[in-house]
């Protein structure tokens, strides 16, 4: 599935903006397909919960429904008309006048419907988008439903992030030819000072193809026939961290020696590898610095905004940050596509996170259930992940900031059954995959001497919280824990090692001359701690904190008006700590300390 894009054979119109809205209601039932009697309206994209001052709105557990007229533009008789979602959260069905055109389970990746034997070019449709939060222990994220004692449903899950839900993200109507490009593959090498481009195409229809590459500037570089091949730029520029170059594959679709159809795919000439304890990025040792981030913001929850974006980046920027994951589900495509202009470099996650019981039994003091079982993450669950992750791989393969797959955080994996469902996973990301290295982020249950899964990884990605869940307000006794269990795993597995959460939560205005927690000091003091251990360690590539900025968490949680951590507020404020990352990080462009 192709990211929608205008071109001379190719035209698209946004559905953004205000949608007749409404949560399912008892005397409506579902599917709800008629006219949406509501004077509700919702802004999309956005999630919904926090936009409408209702407790019953914002709670809501199941369906819940957008509905708009669309009208199709006159000139697109004779070409294909297409609806495409870029998330729906959790599920999505999709209606054009009543009639379902499309659904799709996995709330943060694009779906789409072919409508055209539905609607006619110059008239309108109504369409109706139910979307459904549930989560359930076959869906990635896990979760569970209940029914409390007043009768009403209940939403639980293992994450500490508020459930947001909706359209939290673009809707598009587009037209294609018949004849088309339908998916686009890239993949770079470096030889000597060429880059070596191999691309593949598939067209839907009898089409054949040719590409060229063009430069920054438009002029064509190198230039192929077929749907699939070699091209090389002699002279290449490389796409390196803070020092992005984009290059576009320019596919062009021909029936006979008429141009049908023409599709732009950017890409970045780069190359990645793990060797020994080094990450490399087009063979030079890269040190990852940055954040953990959450799309998450005031009103809109979990929806894209572009000022946003450009403000987080500004601000990686300001800090010396390079890089970040996307914690904890595939972030907007606008994200990925600007971090490709821009340079930074992306650990791509999946929405696989709370596949462990243990720490939700760790806060309830329950008894533990296993996580693996067939009552809990089993084999439809496994098959969901999987699918989640070629959904994954398929939008993203061709962004080259993103350097990497991490395909869970925080799973029981020092649990029984870890490796069973995990190593497929593993050998479909990279049979899907074979360019880009796999992690995970592991739990702090999970050590040196339990971890069932570490082996099958190519880089240990670990969660520790030292100084904050475990010996909180004692930094010298956490360094020493620290550095215990760091040199453990360094000494087992010798594979490049990067910090991927660490963190302390802070209240922004809070001081002391003490190690006290929650204040701006403290926050400061663990940082510097664990930058003194990493400095130490050869095996660290990377140290990305918990989290970029303050960001909104589920009611059923101890928290403060959501989680702290962030080195930002919500609203996007530096505390202390901030000023100390800077000095830190500013001049090392991708070299760790010392190096
Ligand atoms: C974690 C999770 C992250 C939480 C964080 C915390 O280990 O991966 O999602 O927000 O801890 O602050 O507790």
């Amino acid at each position: 599935m192709l990211k929608p894009q205008a071109t001379a054979t190719r035209e698209i119109v946004n559905l953004d903006g205000l949608w007749r809205f409404d949560i399912a209601r008892e005397e409506r039932p579902t599917p709800w397909t008629g006219v949406l009697d509501s004077t509700l309206e919702a802004a999309v994209p956005a999630s919904y919960n926090d936009q409408f001052v209702s407790a019953e709105i914002r709670d809501h557990v199941g369906w819940a429904w957008y509905q708009r007229m669309v009208r199709v533009p006159r000139g697109w008789h004779g070409d294909r008309i297409v609806l495409r979602l870029d998330s729906a959260t959790h599920e999505g069905a999709v209606y054009v006048d009543g009639t379902l055109v499309a659904s799709h389970v996995g709330g943060y990746l694009p779906f789409e419907a072919d409508i055209t034997d539905h609607v006619t070019a110059g008239g309108q449709f109504q369409l109706t988008v139910g979307v459904n939060n549930e989560l359930t222990n076959e869906t990635i994220p896990p979760g569970t439903i209940s029914v409390d004692m007043k009768g009403r449903r209940k939403q639980t899950y293992l994450h500490d992030f508020y459930n947001y839900a909706g359209l939290a993200r673009s809707v598009w109507l587009y037209s294609v030819p018949t004849v088309r490009a339908t998916a686009v593959e890239v993949v770079t090498g470096i030889d000597g000072t060429t880059g070596v481009v191999d691309y593949a195409i598939q067209v839907e229809g009898a089409g054949d193809v040719r590409v060229r590459v063009l430069d920054q500037q438009g002029v064509e570089v190198a230039a192929g026939v077929g749907a699939s091949g070699r091209v090389e730029v002699t002279d290449a520029r490389l796409w390196n961290p803070g020092a992005a170059y984009l290059y576009t594959l320019q596919v062009e679709v021909l029936v006979g020696d008429e141009v049908v159809d023409v599709y732009p795919q950017t890409f970045g000439i780069r190359t990645i590898e793990v060797r020994g304890a080094e990450f490399l990025i087009n063979g030079t040792p890269f040190y990852f610095t940055g954040f953990g981030k959450h799309e998450d913001t005031a009103i809109r929850g979990k929806g894209h905004d572009d000022a946003y974006l450009v403000h987080d980046f500004q601000l990686l920027e300001w800090i010396g940050a390079n890089s970040f994951r996307t914690s904890h589900y595939p972030y907007a495509e606008e994200v990925m596509d600007f971090a490709d202009r821009h340079g930074i470099v992306v650990i791509d996650e999946t929405a696989a996170v709370g596949l462990n019981l243990g720490v939700s039994a760790g806060l309830t003091g329950e008894p533990n259930k296993p996580t693996f079982s067939p009552e809990t993450c089993n084999d439809a669950t496994q098959a969901a992940h999987a699918q989640h992750i070629r959904e994954l791989v398929a939008r993203d393969r061709n962004h080259p900031s993103v350097v990497m797959w991490c395909i869970a955080n925080e799973p029981a994996s020092n649990e029984d059954g870890a490796r069973e469902y995990f190593e497929p996973l593993v050998n479909l990301t990279k049979a899907l995959d074979p360019t880009r290295p796999v992690c995970y982020a592991a739990v702090m249950f999970a050590q040196p001497d339990n971890d069932k899964i570490a082996d099958l990884f190519d880089v240990l990605c670990l969660n520790r919280y030292y100084g904050w869940y475990v010996g909180v307000g004692d930094l010298e006794l956490a360094e020493m824990y620290l550095e215990g269990e760091m040199r453990q795993w360094a000494a087992k597995y010798g594979k490049p090692m990067l910090m991927a959460e660490y963190g302390a939560d802070t209240m922004p205005g809070l001081h002391s001359v003490w190690d006290m927690p929650w204040s701006e000091e403290y926050q400061r003091d663990y940082l510097d701690m664990h930058h003194r251990v990493f400095d130490r360690i050869p095996e660290f590539v990377g140290e990305q904190i918990w989290n970029f900025a303050d960001f909104q968490t589920t009611n059923g949680i101890h928290r403060v008006d959501g989680n702290k951590k962030g080195v930002f507020t919500r609203d996007r404020k530096p505390k202390a700590a901030a000023h100390t990352l800077r000095a830190r990080w500013a001049g090392l462009e991708g070299r760790k300390p010392g190096a």
